[in-house]
């Protein structure tokens, strides 16, 4: 899966990819600000998370939309100990809205570490989060809630993929599985191809095509069985 870690300028992007892939993460920046992109890489209960930090400044619009393509979730990071950045980071907020409209977020109300930051709740009203959108207070200095926010993000992507998920694990290895799959979700051959050479592209099933069959990998058998502690955000 493709996250977007994306925010204002200084939010704590960079530190935030680098704190969730427990350092191995790459920066590509000069004097400390990203000027291309962050990539981190962490395994939620088996499952590969691919961070792509973006560039917080004004002027790199074009390389947060290239690095939005394909983003399955997005973790949006707002500074809440600095109002001054507000409306830049409402600015990359719209931005994101507009790339990428129907993808899961998680906000992190970071820097709460900070004497006088704002808590989750000011920070939901103050950028007009809706109530079913979760803002978690963060800090990539304490370690605070990073972990949890991941966690809830990839629940919320189990979630939204869960009829598709059902559906895979119904025909898993079965004779004809593949066209049974097809029939239930209501795809024609074109989407079929397309989504069973997405899930096996990024290691989630084994595709026999002459065989009409598809297999669930243990990433995907692992998900299954644990989304119900997922969504519990335990
Ligand atoms: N106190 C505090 N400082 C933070 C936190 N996260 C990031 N910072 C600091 O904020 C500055 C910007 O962080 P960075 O990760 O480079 O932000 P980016 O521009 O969004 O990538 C750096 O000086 C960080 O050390 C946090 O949770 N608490
Ligand atoms: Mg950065």
């Amino acid at each position: 899966m493709k996250v977007l870690v994306a925010g204002g300028y200084h939010s704590g992007k960079s530190s935030v990819v680098r704190f969730l892939s427990g350092g191995g993460s790459i920066h590509i920046d000069k004097h400390g600000t990203t000027v291309a992109l962050d990539y981190g890489r962490v395994d939620v209960e088996g499952l590969r998370i691919h961070l792509f930090g973006t560039p917080g400044m004004r002027h790199f619009r074009i390389l947060r939309e290239i690095l939005s393509r394909g983003a399955d979730g997005v973790f949006f990071v707002i500074d809440s100990a600095d109002p001054g950045r507000d409306d830049e980071a409402n600015a990359v907020k719209r931005e994101i809205d507009e790339f990428l409209p129907d993808v899961v977020r998680v906000y992190l109300a970071n820097k709460q570490d900070v004497n006088g930051a704002r808590p989750p709740e000011v920070v939901r009203q103050v950028f007009k989060i809706p109530d079913d959108v979760p803002v978690i207070g963060t800090s990539t200095v304490t370690g605070l809630n990073l972990s949890l926010a991941l966690r809830m993000l990839v629940a919320k992507l189990i979630e939204k993929a869960s009829p598709l998920l059902n559906v895979l694990k119904k025909h898993d290895g079965e004779a004809g599985g593949i066209s049974r799959f097809a029939d239930a979700m209501e795809f024609n051959l074109a989407s079929t191809r397309k989504v069973l050479n997405w899930l096996e592209l990024r290691g989630y099933i084994e595709v026999d095509w002459r065989a009409g069959i598809f297999w669930l990998t243990s990433p995907i058998k692992n998900v299954l069985e644990k989304s119900d502690e997922l969504s519990k955000g335990n």
